[in-house]
């Protein structure tokens, strides 16, 4: 090692740690994090995927066509997956806690899961955590993802956002797509438990409409007991910009899934329970339930003159039956998926207990509501299609695709001639049905919730494998099974596990996603830390300073492959310690961790990230902390001491 060797900025030797301390290919790997980016650009551009074939077999190097966004089901988090290939390519925490990013444990998500909460749910888990230290978070920790969707203008995908439901505790999520992060979570007030969820499609979300499932007494307040005649639920308008309830509507019944239209008027939900039933037996003692179509314009009229009640703090427009702001189609047994076709005419109802879909022209909506027309008289079609009927997805060619959850198929069926069939005309509407494995859920075409649906891929999200791959022991995977239909007849063409348990999938051309791969610095994730490292008189980006404030301790570190600004820190037992670290690297792929051995922390620092986490130094001793994302030759080495006096007898 020469001794005229530059510095760089950690004080390591770069000759050095390239020649003589690191092996060759670690080295290579080392160095390679600026090369490897631009070998993706060159190989986006001269190795164009699968685009423009059918073939599902994506090579080594080459990208994907579409994203899939996945719900996790009771995970609580978002997956992407590269279509066709089927690959998972990354994991989005939301609800969940995340071991790897230390989401639910870093103050900046800390703030993000629990400051939309309901004050009664932040009282309800301040008594149940009780007299914890204040870096200790008072969230929920679990969710019930279901419903990924993301951001429509004109009708189709904007790459703005995706927005998630947690149907365990009420709550809606935003995600990011420019970083692929949840920035926004809020729980919905007089709600029982959040499941369909749709963006306003046009001319722009908007509203995003989410759908309270079990009904319950309002105010739930244990005034009203067995009393169901007294339960509702509500329909839900968040204001996807600002994440709040701009408006509920008062619903009688389970309302289940919902989709909104291509000319922003009206919105649809499925609701089963006509009876309010408690109890299985109850819930399905009925013949028929129905659909309930929403009148947008209406609604926001009847906000502006008032003709609303504030409860549990928004406002609320009554459209039980016989409201004038919401019609109730019935519609046979008890329907499940809601989807609109990308005609911009048709709207789906799936029959679940009944082997039917109804079908809807949403051009006679208006006469509907003007009370021209009873509800019945919108129907245009309601094939049979089989047992169980759960979703509609359609290819843009007139064709949709629903699961049949008990015979465990794929149907593929023609919507003219489901209407001609229904009009009277002696003509099979069913194409094809294709075997699935086993007990389809959710179906998703491509594009196929926009008006930009192009036909080529459908995925069946089926709930049970059981024979398809090894024995996993008692618990198996799901199979979200891949279906060309670029063809008159669908082809199977993939099978893929997938941990419990994704519900849906929204399948987004790659043209319509463009996130970035390094933090800008002015990001707003960290304005909370970037307000306290000025207070203290810190630049984060240089930061190597630790502030004690009585005993709060502030530590401030930049982190540069493969070094921290800070090697140690000192604190005294009991202190309530912040690490704030800001990952300096300014190249992509390169991202640093902080993890401190024995106190349950760690977390993810991007590059040009800040990240900080809170926690009370009650370990007297020498603790290490480490960098746990491989970041170099001597990721190993990349750690530091915090070293814990005593408090003294
Ligand atoms: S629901 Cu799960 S299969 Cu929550 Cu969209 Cu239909
Ligand atoms: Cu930094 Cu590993």
């Amino acid at each position: 090692m020469s001794d005229d060797t530059p510095h760089d900025a950690t004080g390591l030797r770069r000759r050095g740690l390239l020649g003589s301390t690191a092996t060759a290919a670690l080295a290579g790997l080392a160095a390679g994090a600026g090369g490897l980016a631009l070998g993706h650009e060159a190989l986006a551009q001269t190795r164009p995927a699968a685009r423009g074939s059918q073939g599902a077999d994506v090579k080594p190097g080459d990208l994907d066509e579409y994203y899939g966004f996945s719900s996790s089901g009771q995970t609580g988090e978002v997956r992407i997956i590269g279509l066709p290939s089927m690959r998972e390519l990354m994991r989005i925490p939301v609800f969940n806690r995340c071991s790897a990013t230390g989401w639910g444990l870093t103050n900046e998500s800390k703030k993000i899961l629990t400051e939309g909460l309901l004050p009664s749910t932040k009282e309800f888990l301040r008594k149940r955590y009780g007299g914890q230290a204040s870096g200790d978070a008072l969230d929920y920790h679990n969710g019930d993802a279901h419903h990924p969707h993301m951001s429509f203008t004109d009708g189709t995908y904007d790459g703005r956002y995706l927005w998630i439901n947690d149907k365990a505790n009420c709550r809606v999520a935003r995600i990011r797509c420019d970083v692929m992060k949840t920035d926004r979570i809020i729980e919905i007030p007089n709600a029982s438990d959040i499941h369909g969820l749709r963006p306003q499609k046009f001319p722009r979300t908007g509203y995003v409409f989410a759908n309270s499932e079990h009904v319950i007494p309002i105010p739930n307040d244990g005034s009203v007991l067995d009393d169901p005649k007294n339960y509702w639920s509500v329909f839900t308008a968040i204001d996807g910009d600002r994440m709040e309830v701009a408006w509920q509507v008062l619903v009688d019944g389970n309302l289940d899934n919902c989709d909104a239209d291509y000319q922003g008027k009206y919105a649809f939900s499925t609701c089963y329970n006509p009876n309010k039933g408690v109890t299985v037996a109850e819930m399905t003692d009925h013949e028929q339930a129905w659909a309930v179509i929403f009148d947008i314009k209406a609604i926001e009229g009847a906000i502006q003159r008032s003709d609303f009640k504030q409860m549990g703090g928004v406002k609320v427009v009554d459209g039980r039956r016989g409201s004038k702001y919401t019609r109730y189609l019935p519609v046979p047994n008890s329907p499940h998926g809601c989807n609109t076709a990308p005609d911009g005419i048709h709207v789906v109802f799936n029959g679940k207990l009944s082997p039917t879909v109804t079908v809807i022209d949403v051009r006679r909506l208006d006469d509907l509501f003007a009370d021209k027309i009873q509800p019945r008289g919108i129907v245009v079609a309601e094939p049979e299609l089989g047992l169980g009927p759960l979703h509609t997805a359609y290819d843009g060619k007139g064709n949709a695709y629903t699961t049949v959850f008990i015979d465990s198929q794929m149907v593929k069926w023609n919507i003219d001639k489901a209407r001609r069939a229904f009009a009277g005309e002696k003509v099979d509407p069913i194409i094809q049905k294709l075997d699935v494995h086993y007990q389809p859920g959710h179906n998703h075409t491509s594009m196929g919730e926009t008006r930009e649906a192009d036909g080529k891929w459908l995925v069946s999200l089926n709930k049970f494998s059981k024979d398809r791959f090894l024995n996993t022991g008692v618990l198996k995977p799901e199979n979200d099974q891949l279906i060309d239909i670029s063809g008159d007849q669908m082809k199977l063409v993939h099978d893929g596990p997938s941990f419990a348990e994704p519900h849906d999938i929204c399948l987004v051309h790659r043209s319509k996603v463009n996130p970035i791969s390094i933090w800008k610095r002015d990001d707003p994730t960290w304005d909370d830390a970037r307000r306290q490292a000025a207070k203290d008189g810190v630049k984060l980006e240089e930061a190597a300073h630790v502030i004690r404030d009585g005993t709060r301790v502030r530590v401030y570190m930049t982190s540069i492959a493969p070094a921290y600004s800070l090697e140690k820190f000192e604190v005294n037992q009991g202190d309530e310690v912040t690490v704030y670290v800001t990952n300096m690297d300014d190249v992509e792929d390169l991202t640093h961790g902080f993890t401190l051995v024995r106190h349950g922390i760690a977390m993810e620092i991007g590059p040009q990230q800040t990240a900080s986490v809170t926690f009370v130094a009650d370990r007297p001793g020498v603790h290490w902390w480490y960098c746990q994302w491989f970041c170099h030759a001597l990721h190993m080495e990349m750690s530091g001491r915090m070293l814990v006096r005593p408090k003294s007898a």
